[in-house]
């Protein structure tokens, strides 16, 4: 399922994940493929970029509209029902759905033509410093509605000086039939509103808008990951025609001056970067490996997670608001190179993942902070209006929570004062030989004075290279398990120990394939920082994370 838990009671949901059939383009194959998985576990296609079509049949009790619900496709879907296109998504890492307003009774043939290839269509899309992988990479359900649903919710609660919280609620109905009046009730913490629904003609779409406050509810933090169930029904003449439940949290995070604060409290920021990737089960992972990175992480001392660099599945930001993590998560950019961020396509693809990235993950608690662009272009003007447009889209589409952006544009950046916090992506003694605290301590000069003075600083990144499981305890080479430690306890020393910084995402927790235009500037064609390998086998540095990290938080974040 696409959440961890049940967003429906009446409305009826059946999960299509398990085996479907995946024929390979141009090749005659009879492949049969879980559903969510990559299709690169296929000994067949290994390494297949290209367009490959996942079927399988669904069996319809009744005639009535239905909605085909995608968690992620990698990186292009073309959805067909019974062989005629009816639905398209462009990225891999934001979900969709295919409504079909009246289907009948009986066998259905339900295909997606899944395509990862890089082409001038896919400008998100570029061979890079991750694997992009191909196939149905995150659940798939099917929902039979009635006349009307509840298509989405939005949740805002801000605290008031009394203590208690207002909540605003936006709820978004669509007609799937005529509808008379109809009554929408609203539930959280104990506190319910109702709203009268006008007559609605079949197709319409109607946002409402709901207000009221709460009292006595528990913050949600770290340390008490509180979470509430928030309940919207729709009924028509005294029937529940459908529904849905979200769970929320009651939070403030905000910037005060140089410090990040939440609940009106500074908070050291102890985190990883974390790509979804797994050695054996690719970006497709399970919600169980999902748990164990996150009790992996905690187990090391840390507080929040950054989920470099697009938005994650829904079941691992459902895991961070149970087991309090703070997450910034960020819209899907690596590194793009200015022909690419100078294209109208470009524009059009970035603005719409950041509409997605924001209408399915905002509810959750624990994301503290959006994130855009990561290394993109921010020396030069053409860079600087592309940032604040960016930014401002997503002040505009969430105006509760910080943005942000991590640059590597040491002494050369040009939009620090943009963002609400400003973020560094350094390696000192990996990529640069000055040692860590001078070298941050020369940076932070440097960006005070270029328009970060003022703004809470965060190190987006800070990491080393070893290769597991190589070890070299004399002479402590690059790629050496000792030498990762090493440059790794310097790195953190110096950042745990200024003042300016407000915290760290340790670059990178697990270590991730790339795709195969990187492997000569890759060993074993990964991306070797993690502080576990790829199937979460400690490194050495693990233990120095730990120590510095849980001195840091006092232990609490254990
Ligand atoms: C960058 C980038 C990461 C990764 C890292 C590295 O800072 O943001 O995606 O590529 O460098 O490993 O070099």
């Amino acid at each position: 399922m696409i959440r961890l838990f049940r967003e429906h009671e009446t409305r009826r949901v059946y999960s299509l994940d398990g085996l479907w059939q995946l024929q390979r383009e141009n090749r005659a194959l009879d492949l049969r493929a879980l559903v969510p998985g990559v299709w690169e576990r296929l000994p067949e296609l290994a390494d297949w970029r290209g367009v490959a079509t996942y079927s399988r049949n669904v069996r319809l009790e009744a005639d009535g509209p239905v909605l085909l619900r995608f968690g992620g496709v990698s990186h292009t879907a073309e959805v067909l029902w019974d062989g005629e296109a009816v639905g398209r998504h462009y990225n891999a890492f934001t979900g969709f759905e295919v409504l079909l307003t009246q289907s009948s009774a009986g066998e259905h043939l339900l295909q997606v033509r899944v395509d990862n290839r890089f082409t001038e269509a896919s400008t998100l899309h570029i061979p890079n410093d991750y694997m992009t992988y191909g196939g149905i990479t995150r659940p798939v359900e099917m929902h039979l509605l009635r006349q009307a649903r509840i298509a989405h919710m939005t949740f805002r609660a801000e605290e008031t000086d009394a203590g208690s919280f207002s909540v605003s609620l936006e709820v978004e109905l669509q007609a799937l039939a005529d509808c008379g009046p109809m009554l929408l009730s609203a539930c959280v913490a104990g506190t319910g509103v109702e709203c009268d629904v006008l007559p609605l003609r079949r197709g319409e779409i109607k946002t409402l808008h709901l207000s009221f406050d709460v009292n006595g509810i528990e913050r949600w933090c770290p340390a008490n990951p509180r979470l509430y169930t928030l309940d919207a029904r729709l009924q028509a003449e005294g029937c529940t025609v459908d529904d849905l439940r979200d769970r929320v949290g009651f939070r403030t995070i905000k910037v005060e001056g140089t410090r990040i604060e939440l609940n009106r409290r500074p908070v050291k920021i102890l985190g990883f970067n974390r790509h979804e990737d797994h050695g054996q089960l690719g970006c497709a992972m399970t919600p169980e490996l999902m748990e164990h990175d996150l009790q992996l992480m905690r187990s090391m001392g840390a507080n929040a997670v950054r989920t470099c660099h697009y938005p994650n599945d829904a079941r691992f930001l459902d895991l961070c608001d149970e087991m309090g993590f703070m997450v910034w998560e960020e819209h899907h950019a690596r590194a793009l190179p200015g022909e690419i961020l100078r294209k109208p396509l470009f524009s059009e693809q970035i603005a719409k993942c950041n509409e997605e990235m924001i209408r399915q993950h905002a509810n959750h608690p624990s994301i503290c902070m959006w994130g855009v662009l990561n290394e993109c272009e921010t020396e030069t003007e053409f860079g600087r209006e592309l940032y604040a447009r960016n930014l401002g889209q997503l002040r505009k589409l969430d105006p509760t929570r910080p943005v942000t952006f991590a640059t590597c544009r040491h002494y050369t950046d040009l939009c620090l004062d943009l963002p609400d916090i400003v973020s560094w992506n350094i390696y000192p003694q990996w990529y640069e030989d000055e040692p860590a605290a001078e070298f941050l301590r020369r940076l932070l000069v440097w960006s005070d004075a270029h328009g970060a003075a003022g703004r809470p600083v965060l190190i987006s990144e800070i990491g080393a290279g070893a290769i597991p499981g190589y070890h070299d305890p004399l002479r402590r080479g690059k790629w050496s398990e000792e030498r990762q430690a090493d440059i790794l306890r310097d790195q953190l020393r110096a950042v745990l120990a200024d003042k300016r910084v407000s915290g760290v995402f340790i670059w990178q927790f697990a270590d991730v394939r790339v795709d195969e235009e990187w492997a000569m500037r890759r060993p074993r064609t990964m991306n070797n920082k993690g502080v576990v390998d790829e199937y979460r086998r400690p490194k050495m540095c693990c233990e120095a994370v730990r120590d510095l990290f849980t001195r840091e938080s006092g232990g609490n974040n254990k």
